[in-house]
């Protein structure tokens, strides 16, 4: 089986050497978004990226930020309806999968070097089958190549080996941490639209199956836009900061908070009946009516913050995600209409 498989890996893996010499030359971080454009450039199977890259490289300094090649990935790699976070988080996530597997694989061969002869192939066989991403699938045999190498010079194989384990745990680590990134808002620090909206699939699914409760607040504050006109864009940016930590503090255990959008939140709570819900919000409500926003200076109060909420119960037999957020909108919106710094229910 080995043999089959030489020919083509050592064309394979020249190139993916060549990528990650190149990206350790360049001081580009080893996240597969960069894997991939590297390995896509050594290999030279997508043209008009490697002219723009060596273009780049002849008018500009020799710096390639990870803000360089995620242009280059989305231009050149990326299917062209992917944006760029879901882009990054795409990767990632199929980057942890993959880096988990070969974990697996050389945590096995550091245990029985006798067993390990027989089981590589094995290994690689089934690997190859659950990577679908090419550049991974280089990665992961590139990985694993440098393991069968180790094997092959028979000294001191479990410190090396435990060298690649830590390298791979590293990476693991770093990868971890991108894919964290992509689901929080920049500004805010809570989690983002696009971490909502799969935490709201995950949690419906949750609620219809196990038919326990499962409730919404969304939450926008009041006249905002006085904010910004009044005191400029950046307090209305350390408001938004402000309010976003109250809420992560307001919440516990399994409940959700994130920015749905400009100055609106969002928050689930799962295992919470309606009267519950509308317990927190107006708990929430009160925490930021008092919570005033001071100057840094003198300590004067420079402006007080309310917000409004509404509240929805997640209906399993007739809501889609959609419906079940206009309702928690609809009451938001009555909220404002009644006077705003209020929580209010869903109408039925
Ligand atoms: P209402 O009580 O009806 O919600 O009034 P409002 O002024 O809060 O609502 P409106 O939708 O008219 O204005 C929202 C404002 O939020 C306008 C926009 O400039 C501001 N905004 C949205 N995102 C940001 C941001 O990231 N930073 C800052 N500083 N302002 C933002
Ligand atoms: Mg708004
Ligand atoms: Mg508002």
């Amino acid at each position: 089986m080995m043999s089959n498989m030489k020919k083509p890996e050592s064309l394979i893996l020249r190139r993916a050497k060549a990528a990650l010499s190149i990206m350790v030359e360049r001081a580009v971080e080893p996240t597969p978004v960069n894997y991939s454009v590297w390995y896509h450039y050594v290999t030279g199977d997508i043209k008009n990226l490697n002219k723009e890259i060596d273009t780049f490289l002849k008018k500009r300094s020799l710096t390639i930020t990870d803000d360089v090649n995620i242009y280059l990935y989305n231009k050149y790699i990326t299917p062209a309806d992917k944006n760029e976070e879901e882009a990054v988080s795409h990767a990632s996530q199929n980057a942890q999968t993959v880096l988990g597997e070969i974990m697996g694989v050389i945590d096995k061969f550091s245990g029985d070097t006798q067993t390990y002869n027989n089981q590589i192939d094995t290994h690689v066989n089934d690997l190859s089958k659950k990577i679908t991403d090419p550049a991974l699938k280089e990665m992961a045999r590139e990985i694993i190549s440098r393991a069968v190498a180790i094997r092959d010079s028979g000294t001191a194989l479990h410190s090396k080996l435990e060298e690649s384990r830590h390298e791979v745990v590293q990476l693991k680590d770093s990868l971890e941490k991108a894919t964290t990134e992509s689901h929080r808002d920049f500004l805010t620090g809570v989690s983002n639209r696009k971490a909502l909206e799969k935490k709201l699939d995950e949690l419906t699914a949750w609620a219809r199956e196990s038919k326990a409760d499962l409730c919404l607040l969304m939450i926008d504050i009041d006249h905002f836009k006085r904010f910004n006109d009044k005191f400029g864009h950046l307090v209305g940016d350390e408001v938004l900061k402000s309010v976003g930590a109250t809420l992560f503090d307001s919440i516990k255990g399994k409940d959700f908070v994130a920015r749905y959008g400009g100055e609106e939140f969002a928050v689930l709570l799962p295992n919470t009946p309606l009267a519950g819900a509308l317990i927190v919000g107006e708990n929430i409500r009160r925490t930021i009516q008092e919570t005033k926003l001071t100057h840094k200076d003198t300590g004067d109060v420079i402006a007080e913050v309310t917000i409004s909420i509404g509240v929805a119960r997640y209906r399993p037999e007739h809501d889609s995600t959609a419906v079940f957020i206009s309702r928690a909108d609809n009451a938001l919106y009555r909220s404002k209409m009644g006077g705003r710094n209020r929580v209010t229910q869903e109408s039925f």
